[in-house]
């Protein structure tokens, strides 16, 4: 495995940037699967997962994923391990995109590589001849890829292959419930060829509620990655809030150690002036509990949210305080009105900075605030919502596939019980609407602005042998059928 390499081009098997199981798991089966049935000799199949590294741990159900499928976190390539424009510049890449059919506005130079897409939302490119797309709108983009396995190369299906597929379906469509309006013939018609195929896979139940738990579950998290999780960014001229969802009450949030410390060391990396975290939880009769936090280093601005949340009439959040006896920048609340969701929450928050704009309140009210350059030279009171740490988003998109999907998941989740509830308000929203396009670009930056690629061309392709290694031996203790 020295330098015999030289002359080796890339296939890259991209996922979408909210990187959720759909997106690993499609990019990861497609690759294989592309490996297993080239006849390439000087091309590499790479699985890229379109986030940094460092934000992996966030997507609590893929770390578990992996974990109960034997497959190292390390063997996976993460975007800013991967040079893709130096390697485009090379003439060396080619593209599949999976679970997503345009690249973001920020990689959209790409595009002319891209030879292959499957996916699942609504087709956004133009058809050009040398790229091949299969777009259904199915519950889950991994279907596409098993049916595609299932037709083309049944040979190379084993159980940890089907186990993988099967899962991320199941996850995807709410359990084949019907009832959430998620799953398609198609959807039923592949987990049920795989359930066939593999009759000794756990019951799709007992799949479910782990990955169901896993994703909820934000024990291994550090603060920093509990507030990124699922957060929204509001921001305007010279303010950038950030609006977490976070899994455990914040009365709970703020008993852990040195929480406020932690608070102001997350604002000042990710530059934001306020967080505004919101909790939901329900008690034993399943009636929903939400509460709330303001924290922000400058008192006036943490007075100021704190006051245009509690004043609020569409609608009236009903804030009640709560006490926080160690607090010095934080006023936590519960919150009466348990409808109102962070969608409901963050037109209250991107009025209150609208308002201010257009009141011509400039940077002088928040001194601390001048380290933030916000978007430069708006000419009237502009307030932008952005996504980011991209978990919130979920399944990415797919309230394009189903504008009204989350509509009513108080009624429909009742029948399933709180777990399968809190699913269907995806934490705290009942959103899922943001544009399928670039979200962290504005907020973040691209993940290559980072610097250049840690990893040569040797290192990647040795990488992935030690994938179809790990992958042989598995097959080989699992057997197959
Ligand atoms: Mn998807």
């Amino acid at each position: 495995m020295q330098n015999t390499h030289e002359g080796l081009d890339f296939h890259v098997v991209l996922g979408n940037e909210a990187c959720d199981l759909d997106s690993m798991v499609s990019a990861i089966t497609l690759a294989y699967y592309l490996a297993k049935t080239s006849s390439s000799k000087n091309l590499t199949y790479v699985p890229v997962l379109n986030i940094p590294r460092q934000d992996f741990p966030l997507r609590t159900e893929s770390t578990y994923f992996l974990r109960e499928n034997g497959l190292s976190e390390k063997l996976l390539t993460f975007r800013d391990e991967i040079d893709l424009g130096a390697l485009y510049e090379a003439g060396r890449l080619g593209l599949s995109l999976v679970d997503h059919n345009v690249l973001p506005r920020t990689d959209s130079f790409m595009e002319d590589v891209v030879t292959e897409v499957i996916d699942h939302h609504v087709l956004e490119r133009r058809p050009t001849r040398n790229c091949r797309v299969t777009a259904e709108l199915v519950g889950s983009c991994t279907t596409l890829v098993a049916e595609k396995i299932i037709r083309e190369a049944p040979h190379i299906l084993d159980s940890q292959l089907a186990s993988m597929l099967r899962d991320t379906i199941v996850l995807d469509c709410v359990n084949m419930a019907p009832a959430a309006g998620k799953v398609t013939p198609k959807d039923t018609e592949y987990v049920t060829v795989l359930e066939s195929k593999f009759p000794d896979l756990p019951p799709r139940g007992a799949a479910f509620d782990s990955l169901q738990n896993a994703k909820f579950d934000v024990s291994g998290l550090t603060t920093d990655q509990m507030l990124r999780k699922d957060l929204k960014t509001l921001f305007s001229q010279d303010l950038k809030l950030a609006v977490s969802a976070i899994y455990v009450d914040v009365e709970e949030f703020l008993r852990r150690k040195d929480v406020e410390r932690e608070l102001q060391d997350f604002c000042q990396r990710h530059n934001y002036n306020a967080v505004i975290a919101m909790s939901i939880a329900f008690t034993s009769t399943n009636e929903p509990m939400r509460q709330m936090a303001v924290y922000s280093q400058q008192g006036a601005l943490k007075t100021m949210v704190s006051s245009a949340l509690k004043q609020a009439t569409t609608p009236s959040l009903e804030l009640v305080p709560l006490p926080c006896p160690h607090c010095k920048h934080v006023t936590a609340y519960s919150q009466g009105n348990t409808a109102a969701s962070r969608k409901k929450v963050l037109p209250i928050l991107k009025d209150l900075l609208r308002r201010r704009e257009s009141s011509g309140r400039p940077m002088q009210s928040f001194q601390e605030a001048e380290d933030y350059k916000g978007p430069a030279e708006l000419t009237e009171p502009n307030v932008e919502e952005n996504s980011e740490g991209s978990e919130q988003l979920g399944d990415f998109g797919e309230q394009l596939d189903n504008p009204d999907a989350c509509g009513e998941d108080e009624t429909r989740g009742k029948e399933y019980g709180a777990r399968f509830r809190r699913q269907m308000e995806d934490g705290l929203d009942e959103e899922n609407s943001f544009p399928p396009t670039p979200m962290n670009s504005l907020v973040e930056g691209c993940p290559l602005d980072r610097g250049l690629p840690k990893l040569t061309a040797e290192a990647i392709f040795e990488r992935i042998s030690r994938i179809t290694v790990v992958d042989s031996e598995v097959n080989s203790t699992t057997g197959t059928q």
